[in-house]
């Protein structure tokens, strides 16, 4: 086997161990082009929210506002911010810099 497909497997299963880890109690929102995809996402209670910034340039925020937080760090580019949702019910938010770019997270049992 030669160096480079070793290095390969190697990187591979790396990634794989990464996926796994994201695993069932993390779902994924994706944000480009100035949206929030999906922009209303379902999880069950005790589950983690990770939105990852794929802009090529542009930050965003992910602000809970209603709830009377103050606006978290900005994502720049590549870029993730998580959220664990301990309580049911239904939560909005935005972007801090782009208040048209809004989601919401809904959250059961
Ligand atoms: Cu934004």
């Amino acid at each position: 086997m030669k160096w480079q497909t070793l290095l390969l497997s190697f990187t591979l299963a790396t990634f794989n161990i990464t996926v796994f880890a994201g695993g069932e109690n993390e779902a994924q929102v994706i944000i480009k082009k100035f949206e929030f995809i999906p922009q209303q996402i379902t999880i069950k209670r005790g589950q983690t929210i990770n939105w990852e910034n794929r802009e090529k340039r542009q930050y965003h925020s992910v602000w809970f506002e209603a709830l009377g937080e103050e606006e978290p760090d900005y994502i720049f580019p590549d870029e993730n911010y998580e959220r664990e949702f301990k309580e049911t019910g239904t939560f909005p938010y935005r972007c801090g810099p782009h208040p048209r770019m809004t989601g919401t997270v809904t959250v059961t049992d």
